[in-house]
Formats: C-alpha cells, sequence, structure tokens
C-alpha cells in the first residue's frame, strides 16, 4: 500500500498531519512510531517513518525557495502529474491501479439505482422498470452464483397505495429515490421512494414528491416488513445510523403538491424486539431543518454526534441526538468551500479510535456556461470535525472531474472513486454523460500519499443512478445508470448492466485467510482471530455499503488494534496455526452497532475475504 511513495513539492500542507492514523499531531517521532507500530504494523509504520524523513528534508528545500520559484514549482508539477496519471493509466500494473475482472452482466429487472450488500453476502438493488409506471422493485444479487440469471432472484417490496385517494394504482412499492441503510440486526430499512411521476399519473404533481411508506428487508428470509407510515414523504433523504441503533431519516421532498416542497422535519426510527418486527417512528418538532436538503451528506462521529456535511455550503451542522429523552439540538458548521451538487462524501479512514474527518469529492457548482450547461469539479475538501473552526481544507484533487460518483471505502484504507457524470445541460440534465469515455476511468487514493491516481476505464458509463459497493471478497460491483449505453435503436437503456472491479490489493500475491473468528462481539473486547496463510498483521472492520446517487449512508472502516500470535501448543511445540489479537472498536460512537466485515490484512495491505462480524449483537 505504501510501495509508491510520492514526494512533492505540494508537502507543506500536508506535513503536520500524521499519515493514516488518528494519533496526535504533536506526538514525537519515537511514540509515534510506536503507536503506527501497533496500529499499521511494524513494516507500514517504517514506510511512514521513512516518508516523514523524507517530507522533512523537503520542508527544509521549500523554505529555502522563493515564492516565486515555489509558485512556479507547484505549477509544474501539477501539469507534470495529470500528464503522467493520463499516461500511466492504461499500462502501469494491476498491483498499482487494479484491472476491470468481469462483465458488463446483466442485472435484470431493474437498474441498480440503489444497492445495499447484505450480511448474507448479496446485493440487493433496486430502482424502477425500463418503463415506469411509478412502481418499485428489487432483485438479489448471489455473487456466489456467478453472474448469469440463476445468481439472481426477484424480492419486490409490499403492493401499496402509494397516494390513497389520488389516481395511481395499487402497485408494488415505489421505493426508488428512498433513503437505506442496515440496522442492528442486519436488517436494511428503506425510508421514503416517489410518490408520483410528475405530469403523468397526475397532472396535480408537476414535481417530484416523496411517498412517506417505510420498510425493512430481512436478508436471511429475504422477505420485506411494511414499517409505519411516516409523518411525511421523503424523496432523496438520507439515513444515518445513531450510537444506540435509532436512525436518523432526514431531507428530501415531502408529499405535498405540487412537489418539489421541502421536508424540514427529522424523524427517529426505533426498530422493534428481534428480526422482522415493526418498529416505530418520532416525529421531532424541536427541530426545524433551517434549510431544504437532498441527499445530504451525514455521518456519526466518535461522539456520537451527526455531522451533516453538504453537499451545499449551508449544509453544515451537528446534530446531537444522543440522548433519547432529550431534545435534539443543531449547531451549525463552517460551509464547504464550495458548492458540491451531485458530489459524494466519505469518512476517511481513522485510527481505531474513530473518524473524524469528512471529505468531499466532485459535484456541481459554480455559475453555468453560456450555453447553459455546467461542468462538474475535480476538486476535493476535508473538514477534521475534532476541530471544525478550522473548517474546510483543499485536498489533492482527483484526476478527472466527477458528479454522482461513487467512492468505495477499501479494506487496505486507500478509496476508489467509480464512475460519475459530466455535469448537466439542457437535453441530458443531469444524466449528462462525457463523451470520451474518461470518466469510466476509476481513481485510487493512497491514504499515505493522499495523491488520487487514474485507473482502468470499464466497458460502460455509470453517472447518474450508479451505484458500487465493496464485496466481502474485497472486489468492487459497480452497477447502475438507467441511461446508457443507448439499446441498438438509439432509444435509452432497458437493461441494466454491472461490471467487478478488482483493487490493487489482489495483485499482490496469496491472500491471509481467516480460520476462525467469532460471530459475535462486544466493544472493547479483545478476541481471537485464527489465520492462516500469509502472516496477517492488521485487521479492520468494515460496515457494509448502502447507496445510492453516490451518498452511500452505511459504509465506514474501522481499524482495529491488533497483536500479532504465534500459538503453541501443550509443551511448546509448535502447532500449525497462528492468528490475531485483535481489539474491538472502543465504543458504538466508532463503530455503531450491526454486521461488519472482518477483513485481515498482511504487511503488503492484501487483505483476506472477509468473515462477518455482529459487534453489540
Ligand atoms: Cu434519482
Amino acid at each position: 500500500m505504501c510501495a509508491a511513495i510520492v514526494v512533492s513539492l505540494t508537502i507543506p500542507a500536508g506535513i503536520a498531519q500524521a499519515h493514516g492514523t488518528d494519533a496526535p499531531d504533536d506526538l514525537p517521532e519515537a511514540e509515534l512510531r510506536a503507536y503506527e507500530a501497533e496500529v499499521l504494523g511494524p513494516e507500514h509504520a517504517a514506510e511512514h517513518a521513512e516518508q516523514r524523513r523524507d517530507e522533512r528534508r523537503e520542508l527544509r528545500r521549500w523554505r529555502a525557495m522563493t515564492l516565486r520559484e515555489r509558485r512556479q514549482a507547484l505549477r509544474g508539477e501539477r501539469r507534470r502529474s495529470r500528464l503522467l496519471a493520463r499516461r500511466t493509466a492504461a499500462r502501469a500494473p494491476a498491483s498499482e491501479i487494479g484491472r476491470w475482472t468481469h462483465g458488463p452482466f446483466a442485472l435484470p429487472r431493474s437498474f441498480a439505482i440503489h444497492a445495499v450488500l447484505l450480511p448474507t453476502g448479496k446485493v440487493l438493488y433496486w430502482g424502477f422498470p425500463p418503463e415506469p409506471p411509478n412502481v418499485g422493485n428489487g432483485t438479489l444479487w448471489d455473487p456466489s452464483k456467478g453472474y448469469g440469471p440463476a445468481a439472481f432472484t426477484n424480492v419486490p417490496p409490499p403492493v401499496v397505495d402509494p397516494d390513497g385517494a389520488g389516481p395511481q394504482p395499487p402497485g408494488v412499492a415505489p421505493i426508488y429515490c428512498s433513503g437505506q441503510s442496515l440496522l442492528p440486526n442486519g436488517e436494511v430499512l428503506v425510508t421514503g421512494g416517489n410518490l408520483v411521476l410528475p405530469n403523468r399519473s397526475d397532472p396535480a404533481y408537476p414535481e417530484w414528491a416523496g411517498l412517506n411508506r417505510a420498510f425493512t428487508f430481512n436478508p436471511w428470509t429475504e422477505r420485506w416488513t411494511q414499517q409505519p407510515q411516516m409523518s411525511d414523504g421523503r424523496w432523496y433523504p438520507t439515513q444515518v445510523m445513531l450510537a444506540d441503533g435509532r436512525t436518523i431519516t432526514m431531507g428530501g421532498y415531502g408529499d405535498q403538491a405540487p412537489g418539489k416542497i421541502f421536508n424540514y422535519d427529522l424523524e427517529v426510527f426505533q426498530p422493534g424486539s428481534g428480526s422482522e418486527s415493526v418498529g416505530s417512528f418520532s416525529l421531532h418538532p424541536e427541530v426545524t431543518l433551517p434549510t431544504g436538503l437532498l441527499y445530504p451528506h451525514m455521518f456519526m462521529l466518535p461522539d456520537e454526534r451527526v455531522a451533516v456535511a453538504g453537499p451545499l455550503p449551508k449544509h453544515a451542522a451537528l446534530i446531537d441526538a444522543r440522548d433519547p429523552g432529550k431534545p435534539i439540538t443543531w449547531t451549525e458548521l463552517p460551509r464547504s468551500l464550495e458548492q458540491r451538487n451531485g458530489g459524494n462524501a466519505v469518512l476517511e479512514p481513522g485510527g481505531p479510535r474513530g473518524s473524524w474527518k469528512v471529505t468531499m469529492l466532485g459535484g456541481i457548482g459554480g455559475l453555468p456556461l453560456p450555453d447553459g450547461s455546467r461542468l462538474p469539479s475535480e476538486t476535493t475538501e476535508t473538514i477534521d470535525l475534532r476541530h471544525p473552526e478550522r473548517g474546510w481544507k483543499a485536498g489533492s484533487p482527483l484526476n478527472i472531474s466527477r458528479d454522482y460518483q461513487n467512492t468505495v471505502l477499501l479494506p487496505d484504507r486507500s478509496m476508489v472513486t467509480v464512475g460519475g457524470g459530466y455535469g448537466e445541460n439542457e437535453e441530458d440534465g443531469v444524466y449528462r454523460i462525457d463523451s470520451d469515455g474518461a470518466r469510466r476511468q476509476v481513481e485510487v487514493y493512497d491514504p499515505d500519499s493522499r495523491k488520487w491516481r487514474l485507473g482502468p476505464a470499464q466497458m460502460e458509463d455509470r453517472g447518474y443512478h450508479a451505484t458500487a459497493v465493496l464485496l466481502p471478497d474485497g472486489r468492487v460491483f459497480s452497477g447502475g445508470d438507467n441511461k446508457h449505453p443507448l439499446e441498438p435503436n438509439g432509444e435509452n437503456s432497458l437493461t441494466d448492466t454491472a461490471e467487478i472491479y478488482s483493487p490493487p490489493y489482489l495483485f499482490k500475491g496469496r491472500r491471509p485467510v481467516i480460520k476462525k473468528a467469532p460471530k459475535r462481539a462486544g466493544w472493547n473486547q479483545r478476541i481471537k482471530v485464527r489465520t492462516k496463510g500469509p502472516r496477517a498483521t492488521t485487521a479492520v472492520l468494515m460496515a457494509p455499503a448502502a447507496t445510492t446517487h453516490g451518498n452511500d449512508m452505511n459504509q465506514r472502516l474501522v481499524p482495529l488494534r491488533t497483536k500479532v500470535k504465534k500459538v503453541t501448543g501443550r509443551k511448546g511445540k509448535k502447532r500449525g496455526y497462528k492468528g490475531l489479537e485483535v481489539r474491538t472498536p472502543p465504543s458504538p460512537g466508532v463503530a455503531p452497532p450491526g454486521y461488519y466485515m472482518l477483513f485481515v490484512l498482511n504487511g503488503k495491505g492484501v487483505p483476506s475475504v472477509a468473515k462477518w462480524v455482529q459487534l453489540g449483537g
């Protein structure tokens, strides 16, 4: 993972930061090294130490330069790195940028506008049928059964009458444009959806409006349960789970005519007890959101408060819903540097004590061009919510501007950004894609150099309404985009497809194997993970993805404190197994209750196939 250490003149911005862990900035070198050895493993920590030495040297050089020399150096470096990225992307080894290793294969029935990885290892996706009446659908893909029709199961949500007395007939619940996340018991919660198709079923609604329904899906019985109705509709809401297992649903358009009317209320879902049970919603009238929100980026922080971070600069707040007996409160955060319609955001992988850093990427902002079109941005920005007053800081840009892209956290603490559209124009709206397929190229983020590197291109565009999720075997599913490619007759797509991306770590030799790990664990517990194969030195927990419109409402990476153990048998005889002693996350603020993929990794950052662990179960 550290293989290519990039030393560049842009270093001064990053030098004060410890790399890839949550170690305090001012830790003396020796302590930092010891800390990192524990968190990242000794080999990786040594690489970091070497990198810090290089950085200090670069900083001295930088300080000796005049302002003019610095500016020239920066400009030259930016140009060089972009050229280099484009040129090397096509022929760089798979061990550096990964490969697309399967697809495109057909996704039956629907467009994967929403995709959720289930604790059974299957992917649940839903959208709308190609020729929509306003109905939804749901399909399971079982990666263990390959890519043909036998790998897919039809699991439509219940039939409802979405608009009651309105003109729509009952139909499969139109849950597309909803929010989605997982509950502590591994079931999927879906809130909201699409109430009407503007101008079609009901001329009273010329604009989009939200469905007020909610459902849960049990991954083991593969059945849906209808939940109580919400107080208002939600079209493009976001869900975020709290430390105690309740889930906030927030934002989106409500259900009133003529549509496009924001729902300013916050509702909290309390799951019932046991599987397939019915929970309850509570409306919190003490919080009236200061601003309308469509798919806001929301993340729970280690102190159990919830950050709202974009996509627009005014979407910036900390929500305190920690005590169910107290009113929910809301404080403002600094506004982001850029407007990022359709940009996405991640809670960056931190250390074992959790992450406070939110990074936003891409999105559409700025002024329209003379022809009315708007272009996406390639910039990124980060806020460290331990010090929110310091505000947003520009980070390493993507190589290619994107919107509605998906950014997937990977077990080696890297990330991959997949797909994305090309802004909007009059003809295609937000479905606009580029003409040269540049956005089919992934970008891989190296957490050590903090740089995005261009990688291989997939076969099809994945713009608006595309999804990407990490699979338990370490590969990435990329599906969706309900408009492209065109059918042979020139019409929009009738069949959705997916492709599979294999990250660089799958081309770095043999993988460690988890032989045995507990199926359940509490917080701050010592657990034993037996491994075989190449020596595993680190371990992470990863919450499964639940994503739509580039907004993953569930993914999270939590590194674990580990000690490498060689377990010896009786009479000091070496037995044929080794393992890791792992400390589970310290608190539900760092890792909320639910199912996680446990990966162990070797010194080269090569992960095992994951085993599922239920935290707090
Ligand atoms: Cu949409």
